[in-house]
């Protein structure tokens, strides 16, 4: 977005607004008079593009946060990623592929932390796509809305901005060189993201993203962009509350069980099973929730402590 970069607000005056890029020791800062400054931070402060803050004389201070989205690195530390979003947009395309679970947790977390997810399959024009957005729509359509687009040629992106346009504040996630950039400059022109190179398999690239930054959008709302990581790993969730939030189990009513605590294992009176046996819930699925279910009980003890 281009606006007018201001050296610092005027002295003495409270200005509110909003963070759309963090640069490690300095933030940029979007106003509501649409004035933009930089504020210099401690690396470690904690703030997150999203955050509503209020700046008196290149002083920063952070407002409460309506969402937080976080996630759980490869070394086990705790991250929050963004704050105030709406919508979890998961990236996913036919090349590179998502890693195993990617999917699963990144629409997990974002349930979890009141957003809703949408999933995107981009690249629909490279003729592995078919197959990928058919094994897409078995495994997802009941649970999420789905879009399918081309940053490279256009198509299926009209949907998709007129779903943000609602005033939406949305994160894309996803692998890096699935296109998440690409997406935003085919929306926003003027942006001219850097993009990766041309993806080839089995090269796994390196982030060409770096920092994420949030953009408004031509036709409402507004989007960030995210370097990509290629684990979402989950951060408080127990086992009870895990089927509540799986993708696949949105037919499970809460307390249907026989027993209230039921984790829908091998317990009698068990909706899960009965539903697993009636195929409203694919034997795949369920799979996939043993797999979270175990990694969630094994990782308990290890991770408790180290948030
Ligand atoms: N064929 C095709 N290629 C695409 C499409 N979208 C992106 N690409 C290509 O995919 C590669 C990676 O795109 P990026 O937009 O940099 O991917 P990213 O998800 O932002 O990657 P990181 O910033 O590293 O996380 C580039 O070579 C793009 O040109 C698409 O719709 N179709
Ligand atoms: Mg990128």
């Amino acid at each position: 977005m281009k606006t007018k970069k201001k050296k610092s607000a005027g002295a003495g005056t409270e200005q509110k607004g909003v963070l759309v890029a963090h640069h490690g020791i300095a933030v940029d800062i979007l106003f509501e008079s649409g004035e933009r400054q930089m504020v210099k931070v401690k690396r470690r402060a904690g703030h997150v593009v999203g955050d509503n803050v209020t700046v008196l004389n290149q002083r920063l201070t952070r407002r409460p946060r309506r969402t937080e989205l976080r996630r759980r690195n490869s070394r086990g530390s705790v991250r929050i990623v963004g704050a105030n979003l709406d919508v979890l947009g998961v990236v996913v395309s036919p090349m590179p592929l998502p890693t195993p679970g990617y999917i699963d947790q990144s629409i997990i977390s974002a349930r979890q932390a009141d957003l809703t997810p949408v999933l995107i399959i981009n690249k629909e024009d490279l003729v592995e796509a078919d197959a990928f957005t058919a094994k897409m729509r078995e495994t997802y359509a009941d649970s999420l809305d789905m879009f399918v687009v081309s940053a490279k040629t256009g198509q299926g992106l009209e949907a998709l901005t007129s779903f943000l346009g609602q005033g939406l504040r949305a994160f894309f996630v996803g692998i890096t060189g699935v296109g998440k950039s690409s997406l935003l400059n085919t929306i926003c022109p003027a942006l001219d993201l850097k993009v990766g190179e041309i993806y080839e398999a089995g090269k796994r690239g390196c982030n060409t993203t770096t920092v994420s930054s949030l953009h408004s959008l031509p036709g409402g709302g507004e989007l960030v962009d995210t370097p990509g990581f290629n684990e979402f790993g989950l951060v408080d969730i127990t086992t009870e509350h895990l089927a509540e939030v799986f993708p696949g189990f949105e037919n499970v009513m809460p307390g249907s069980c026989r027993f209230r605590d039921c984790r829908h294992r091998t317990e009698p009176g068990c909706t899960v099973s009965a539903l697993i046996e009636s195929n409203d819930i694919a034997r795949e699925r369920y799979d996939a929730y043993i797999e979270i279910f175990d990694q969630i009980k094994a990782g308990d003890a290890h991770f408790r402590n180290r948030r």
